[in-house]
């Protein structure tokens, strides 16, 4: 005779814990479980730990159901297709919730509609939410990921949780965060960031899932409470979607927390130049979406003597500290890369870090079990059948079933498999921030690159930002949009107070970086792009750094500083010059114009009066042009 026992597995409320250990977790983690449990309903929780083990569970799951495909001709590697209405940010859908509608937006004129941060009542957040959430992960899993931004443990680092139902957002969130069962010892009683998100079908689901891949476009939100410090998104299991570390913690919540503080959350790159006397100097970069920031962190420069290394690629964190000096760190552990364009040639070490243990999202598939998509033809055979990532048949040249990735598809990578990362890209002082530079995809009128007069003229530029639309986000075509510090999708708050956060970084005894704005985008009368861009971007990067040192090879015009004719190294380019950097006045006339009307409407009367004297000084100068 034998006893049966009951196997006893954990539950909150009614829901069982599929995996982990729901009491070693922090009270106020347990607490903010079991609340979204109670509304969500899942089948079960599980408790992720960021092991290689879990890893490759889910992975398992996501093949067998057919959302990951493996790719054999690198280890560990997967494409993931997904819905093709699920393919970028919703800008439209993407919201600020605070009591006060000018918290999160300006006072823009006559009431205008808001551009730069879309506001949402608490009361129309509630109803949002009680439509979307009540049940919606019936018949799914619930994960709960705990992640750090930066280095676990470190002081500037930030600790949150996401709670998905989707279980490629568990492997991207490990690739792109550091996820670890240390969060829960490193975090104790302390505060973190609430993350909620549902792909939004509950099941039994009723209708046919394309591509393996839910989604509710029709219901799609991405919501910040930031005086809550929560993320709340439905609908859409894409990026900048779903990754909540990302964009929403990240960039929106942080950059709130950081206006609290004193600090500086932004949409940059980070990367250091070391020239051939071994000088070393460290960048940022905020170029809007698709527009070059991951090419310019990983660069191969093609000047002799020169080394480029990567810090990070789409965000840094900064702050000054007691020596004055600006300090950035990049609270991000991958990358999350626009895949078309990027090949041998442009981007050699990203193509380093592509080659295991990434994931693809919406790229195509050589037969030999490659990945492929617009850039790459000269790097596979050029008969190779090629799958697209609509499941279509395709051949290098061919019109039919052209492009054969969208414009949007994306490498996710672990940031150690790039070969050129910097060696203190996780030291938790961050590094030394000499020069701050802005630029967009501008094709006609500005110059390769511009210097700022001083720190407000800097800040100036910086709100001038403007750039074609990219398949970033929802815009169709190529309208030139405004994109004030490449921030416009990513404000958490009332824009004219991040202006005037921006010129109150200036005090005294810090050393204020230099702030440029570069153009590698300008085209001639054939749309031929007039800079080559990519690895000779190295010497924009090199009269910068003799900028920082002071070397007198700038010259003053209406618009900033420009290099003295000659005074950037063009040697073995084919460049005009003339053309390159001149600085039309019709169309400048034209722009600044655009920009006081953009300012007036969208900023209002939240403009900082040092702001819109700096317009209306350069506005004089480029009139009396
Ligand atoms: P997000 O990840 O969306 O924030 O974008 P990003 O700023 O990191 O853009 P990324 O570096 O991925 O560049 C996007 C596209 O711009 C790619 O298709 C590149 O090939 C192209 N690109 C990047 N740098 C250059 C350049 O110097 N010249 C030209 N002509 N194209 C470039
Ligand atoms: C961007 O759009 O700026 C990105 C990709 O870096 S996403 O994470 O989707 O926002
Ligand atoms: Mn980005």
């Amino acid at each position: 005779a034998f006893e049966v026992h009951e196997i006893v597995v954990p539950h909150i409320g009614h829901v069982p814990v599929a995996k982990g250990d729901f009491k070693y977790l922090p009270k106020q983690v347990q607490d903010f479980v079991t609340q979204w449990v109670d509304v969500c309903q899942p089948r079960a929780v599980y408790i992720c730990d960021g092991s290689v083990e879990e890893a490759e569970e889910i992975t398992a799951k996501l093949m067998e159901r057919g959302t990951l495909h493996k790719l054999t001709k690198y280890p560990n590697t997967y494409i993931c297709r997904t819905d093709p209405r699920d393919v970028a940010r919703v800008e439209s859908r993407t919201v600020v919730c605070s009591v006060d509608r000018y918290a999160t937006e300006c006072h823009t004129k006559d009431g205008a509609a808001s551009q730069l941060a879309h506001w949402i009542s608490p009361e129309n957040m509630d109803a949002a939410m009680q439509e979307r959430f009540p049940g919606c992960m019936a018949g799914r899993m619930m994960y709960v990921i705990p992640f750090s931004m930066g280095p676990i443990g470190s002081p500037l680092s930030k600790i949150g949780v996401e709670l998905t139902d989707s279980n490629y957002v568990v492997l991207c969130m490990r690739l792109m965060t550091r996820v670890s069962h240390d969060i829960w010892r490193v975090l104790g009683n302390n505060e973190f960031v609430r993350c909620l998100h549902s792909v939004g079908c509950p099941r039994p689901v009723n209708y046919r899932v394309v591509n393996h891949w839910s989604c509710n476009p029709e219901k799609v939100i991405i919501a910040h409470m930031p005086d809550d410090r929560m993320v709340v998104s439905y609908g859409s299991g894409y990026g900048g979607n779903s990754l909540l570390g990302k964009k929403c913690f990240a960039l929106r919540i942080a950059g709130r927390i950081a206006y609290d503080e004193g600090w500086m959350a932004e949409h940059m790159l980070i990367m250091s130049v070391t020239n051939p006397k071994g000088v070393e100097k460290f960048f940022v970069a905020a170029f809007p979406s698709a527009c070059g920031k991951t090419n310019l962190a990983m660069i191969q420069p093609t000047l002799p003597g020169y080394t480029v290394r990567c810090v990070g690629d789409d965000i840094a964190w900064m702050r000054f500290n007691k020596d004055g000096q600006l300090m950035a760190i990049n609270p991000e552990n991958g990358f999350f890369g626009v895949a078309p364009g990027t090949n041998h040639q442009t981007n050699p070490n990203a193509m380093a870090a592509l080659q295991r243990d990434c994931i693809l999202t919406n790229v195509a598939e050589t037969a030999d079990g490659g990945y492929f998509w617009e850039g790459l033809e000269d790097e596979v055979d050029k008969d190779i059948p090629i799958t697209t990532w609509l499941g279509k048949p395709y051949k290098i040249g061919s019109k039919e079933n052209y492009p054969s990735s969208h414009p949007n598809s994306r490498f996710t990578a672990p940031a150690k498999n790039c070969p050129i990362m910097h060696p203190k890209w996780e030291d938790p002082a961050g590094v030394p921030i000499s020069g701050i530079i802005f630029g967009g995809r501008r094709p006609e009128g500005v110059p390769l690159v511009i210097e700022a007069e001083d720190w407000k003229h800097g800040v100036f530029l910086g709100a001038q930002v403007k750039s074609e639309a990219t398949a970033a986000a929802e815009f169709k075509g190529k309208q030139i949009m405004h994109d004030p510090m490449a921030m416009r999708p990513f404000l958490g708050y009332n824009f004219g107070k991040y202006l005037q956060h921006w010129l109150d970084m200036e005090k005294p005894g810090r050393k204020m970086p230099k702030i440029f704005h570069v153009n590698w985008f300008r085209k001639d009368q054939n749309e031929k792009f007039l800079w080559p861009g990519f690895g000779e971007n190295i010497r924009v990067l090199d009269w910068m750094m003799r900028r920082v040192d002071g070397e007198d090879i700038a010259e003053p015009t209406a618009v900033g500083l420009v290099p003295k004719e000659g005074s950037i190294n063009t040697d073995g380019l084919n460049i005009n010059w003339k053309e390159l950097f001149s600085i039309p006045p019709d169309y400048w006339k034209g722009d600044i114009h655009e920009t006081r009307r953009y300012l007036e409407e969208q900023v209002g009367d939240d403009i900082p009066p040092v702001l819109r004297s700096e317009l209306d000084r350069v506005e004089a100068r480029v009139d009396a042009m």
